[in-house]
């Protein structure tokens, strides 16, 4: 390989690197602090409110190896998030989120579908052409959709109503948060604990 390309590509793998995130990254590896519930498995329903800007109650607990069923409910006037993940992983979803606002994938009120299609690869890689860096297909998104779809997350517009069944499997540091842009810093999240 000639040199300078090399380490252009070096480059490239970097910034490729620092801009895909986790919360994409993880799609498939699971968490460490769970994954998604069985229905059956469920002991309790928790029952959140989502608002503008915050959440009640802004703080739940859970028992090791229990299966919850969250009842969201947005009674704001945005479209807010539930997402359950360490407090990094939600650092770089905001980073995401920011992207998705700033290419129209997503407003403040709303998700736009078609926007929301465009290839995960177009997202991450701009104009650049894959198969020229030694790319995995992996790496290079596959073509999959770009999509507010990640497991431990789900997106509520607006008088929406949705259900998330996790299980806890991993006392770890985590909350739950909304990773629209302004409104975590804003107080959108919350503490979950985990007890014996
Ligand atoms: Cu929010």
């Amino acid at each position: 390989m000639n040199p300078n390309y090399f380490f252009l590509a070096a480059i490239l793998g970097v910034a490729v690197s620092s801009l895909a995130p986790p919360a994409f990254a993880k799609a498939g590896h699971g968490y460490a602090f769970g994954a998604p519930g069985k229905p059956e498995q469920v002991s309790r329903n928790i029952e959140v409110n989502l608002t503008d800007n915050y959440y009640k109650p802004d703080a739940i607990t859970v028992k090791k190896n229990e299966t919850v069923r969250f009842v969201l409910q947005n009674s704001g006037e945005f479209l807010h998030e539930f997402s359950i993940d360490t407090l990094a992983a939600h650092v770089a979803h905001r980073k995401e989120m920011a992207e998705m606002m700033e290419m129209g994938m997503l407003t403040p009120t709303g998700v736009n579908k078609k926007k929301m299609n465009m290839t995960h690869s177009n997202m991450d890689m701009g104009e650049m052409d894959h198969s020229e860096m030694g790319m995995s297909d992996a790496e290079k998104g596959n073509g999959t959709p770009m999509q507010h779809d990640d497991p431990n997350t789900v997106l509520l517009a607006p008088g929406e109503s949705k259900e998330l069944v996790w299980k806890f499997t991993r006392a770890m540091k985590i909350e739950f948060a909304c990773n629209m842009p302004g409104h975590y810093e804003s107080g959108m999240k919350g503490a979950i604990r985990f007890v014996q």
